[in-house]
């Protein structure tokens, strides 16, 4: 199996963490986005849209990072991390969608102000940041909400919903507004014991 994107990338991490969860590992060929290797010929061959990551298993090619996890984990042998109940997985495919609706566009938001922007050298425009930190605050308030008196976004068992929104909590907590999820008790107690699996600590470590 070959994933085409790049380690740091959050969308790349999800799949990456999805693997470490079923006791696999991927080979990574880099696409290195900070070149614009995400637009070159090559990949938008097998990406029509110029982004990572893509993954190819055996002839076969994929792309959309919560359509490799799902495929990924009814593939490969090992606990599922879709729920057998019918509420609780349909809570997951909710939260894996409430993450590409309203948490990525606003979190990338902040992470281009704060967190790229400061490596680059620029200052952050903080009118971006402010408006950026109320569309995240609204999606952590629903997860805030969902998660009291549950351990996990789709309700008792870690799942795909879970590994979906890390990479973009950690950039979050990465970008200096850490408040963001330690000002919300569940998902600060969420974000403990998720962040401290051996499979997202693989993928970060
Ligand atoms: N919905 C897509 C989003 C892919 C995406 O936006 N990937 C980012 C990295 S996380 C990327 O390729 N950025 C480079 C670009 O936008 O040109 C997925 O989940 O795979």
């Amino acid at each position: 199996m070959k994933i085409f994107g790049l380690p740091g990338s959050p969308c790349t991490r999800k799949v990456m963490t999805t693997l470490a969860e079923k006791g696999q590992e991927a080979e990574i060929v880099l696409v290195d986005v900070s070149k614009g290797e995400q637009k070159a010929p090559a990949h938008l061959a097998r990406q029509p849209f110029g982004r990572i990551p893509t993954l190819e298993d055996n002839g076969f090619s994929l792309y959309e990072s919560q359509a490799i996890m799902r495929y990924l984990d009814e593939k490969l042998p090992g606990t599922s991390l879709q729920p057998k109940a019918l509420e609780e997985r349909a809570r997951m495919n909710q939260f894996m969608s409430i993450e590409q609706s309203y948490l990525v566009a606003p979190a990338v938001g902040i992470v281009k102000q704060l967190l790229l922007g400061k490596m680059a050298g620029r200052e952050p425009d903080m009118a971006i940041v402010e408006a950026a930190k109320v569309e995240v605050a609204k999606a952590l308030d629903v997860a805030d909400q969902a998660l009291a008196g549950e351990k996990y976004l789709a309700g008792s068992s870690f799942s795909l919903a879970d590994i979906d929104w890390m990479p973009y909590v950690h950039y979050i907590v990465q970008s200096g507004v850490g408040a963001l999820i330690t000002d919300r008790p569940n998902v600060a107690a969420w974000w403990q014991r998720v962040s401290g699996r051996p499979s997202w600590q693989k993928v970060v470590g």
